[in-house]
């Protein structure tokens, strides 16, 4: 039995027990109350879910396990002569709530690369999409096709008991976890490069995907470690997370749960920004005639995409009420590898000029920088420019948090999830 999985069976008991005691002595305690502003408006603010694997403070940012990204950083094991976290370690420590040593994440490696293969049949009909696909519509047909090999499909056919479903769910994810770098690379290179398919070198997660999408060099496969790090969790109500739990909860199995959760992030006010912050930067660059373009111009641009009932992309957040510390992770590396980069310093001057604009309009509720309004800007620097390819490397780090949780929901036994609606007549007849 691998190390991680042996790790996760032992805490199990000891979790079960806790929440069971937690349940026992605050289950009647009262999370929040829910007004009908609040059913109607997005469920903002509605405290209703259990997720394990991370929290999100909306001022100070993301904590995975109760480590801050920072920490993380500071913590995690990294590949050799590398600075940033290896996604394995980041795995490890979402899944048992450790940090794992050196050999444990390497462990994972190691178990990634050989659950890796994607069948041939398979690997046909990725390649058998029109290359006008989206790829985000091409990777939740791949993950839906890859659901035929669903080991807790079978487990529940067979008549499995249900004090046994994490395991098969344990085992899908690190099954779809590890194949998908196959997977992503794949629809990139068939969709950009004339299905010129890079076989995986066998390095860890991140580098592999960086070297499968074409790119050698130390620096992109430190960048894709970060990027695969950052995007990972952002605790369980963003909508793809959420999306995931939700469908999991039928017992659906882990490909088609985790599909539910890649449609999520397809959509532009959720993973989607990546893409679509790339594209309003290149119009702003057309639009005013190149870089550098001045304070009043850029002004001018931002006004005019509010004016016309527009969203600015990459700002603003449900949550976050300050800039978003995956941004100023992603700056940092920016700074570090490429601080001339001219769009990189239009990404800082809008970093300077948004906000306040944002915050003058009293409807605003953040006005910050959010993970999207960087990402794209890194891919570009190293010749990764086909925006529409962003959010698949978005959802390719979404499954390493929501994979985590989810084999957690089914060990925790946790229900259908299935809250109350109302209608309007109902409301104004009862409130
Ligand atoms: N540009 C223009 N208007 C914005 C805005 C922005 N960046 N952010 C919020 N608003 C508007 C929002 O559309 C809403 O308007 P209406 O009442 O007319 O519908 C109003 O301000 C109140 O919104 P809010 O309460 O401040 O934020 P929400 O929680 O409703 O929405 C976001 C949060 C992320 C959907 C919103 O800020 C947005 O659309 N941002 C731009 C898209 C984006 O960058 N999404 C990525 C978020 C990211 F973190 C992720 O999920 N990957």
């Amino acid at each position: 039995m691998s190390l991680l999985r042996k790790r996760v069976e032992e805490l199990i008991p000891e979790k079960q027990e806790e929440v069971k005691a937690v349940r026992a002595e605050k289950g009647d305690k009262v999370l929040c109350e829910v007004t009908v502003d609040q059913a109607y408006g997005g469920m903002r603010g509605v405290k209703s879910l259990v997720t394990e694997t991370s929290l999100l403070d909306p001022h100070e940012g993301i904590r995975f396990r109760g480590l801050s990204i920072p920490e993380c950083q500071e913590q995690l094991p990294k590949a050799a002569g590398g600075d940033e976290p290896l996604p394995e370690s980041l795995f490890w420590l979402l899944m048992t709530g450790e940090v794992p040593t050196q050999a444990e994440a390497e462990s994972l490696t190691e178990e990634w690369n050989a659950r890796s293969e994607v069948p041939e049949h398979i690997n046909k009909i990725i390649d058998s999409f029109p290359k006008t696909l989206h790829p985000m519509s091409q990777l939740v047909a791949a993950i839906g096709v890859l659901q035929e090999g669903s080991l807790f499909a079978k487990a529940y056919a067979d008549g499995v008991h249900k004090s046994k479903y994490w395991e098969t769910t344990y085992e899908d994810s690190m099954n779809l976890i590890a194949k998908l770098p196959n997977i992503s690379s794949r629809i990139y290179r068939n969709t950009y490069h004339n299905g010129d398919v890079i076989a995986s070198p066998g390095e860890d997660w991140g580098a592999n995907i960086a070297a499968q999408l074409g790119y050698d060099s130390h620096e992109v496969k430190e960048l894709m470690r970060l990027y695969m790090f950052l995007h990972s969790d952002h605790e369980g109500g963003n909508a793809s997370a959420h999306a995931t739990h939700l469908v999991g909860s039928t017992l659906s199995d882990p490909y088609l749960s985790f599909t539910a959760g890649v449609t999520a992030l397809a959509g532009p006010l959720h993973g989607l920004a990546n893409q679509e912050v790339l594209r309003w930067l290149n119009v702003v660059i057309d639009e005013v005639g190149g870089l550098p373009v001045s304070d009043e111009k850029l002004t001018e641009y931002i006004w005019d995409t509010l004016n016309s009932g527009r969203v600015v992309p990459g700002y603003g957040h449900a949550v976050l009420r300050t800039d978003d510390p995956r941004y100023t992770c992603q700056q940092q590396f920016a700074l570090k590898h490429m601080p001339e980069d001219p769009k990189f310093k239009l990404v800082k001057q809008l970093h300077e000029l948004v906000p306040p604009i944002l915050t003058s309009i009293p409807k605003i509720k953040s006005g910050a920088a959010n993970v999207d309004a960087h990402s794209g800007v890194l891919l570009t620097h190293y010749g990764l420019t086909e925006d529409n390819y962003y959010t698949v490397l978005f959802a390719t780090s979404r499954a390493l948090g929501v994979l985590a949780s989810l084999t957690w929901d089914r060990a925790l036994g946790l229900p259908l999830e299935r809250p109350k609606s109302y209608t309007t007549e109902w409301i104004k007849n009862n409130m």
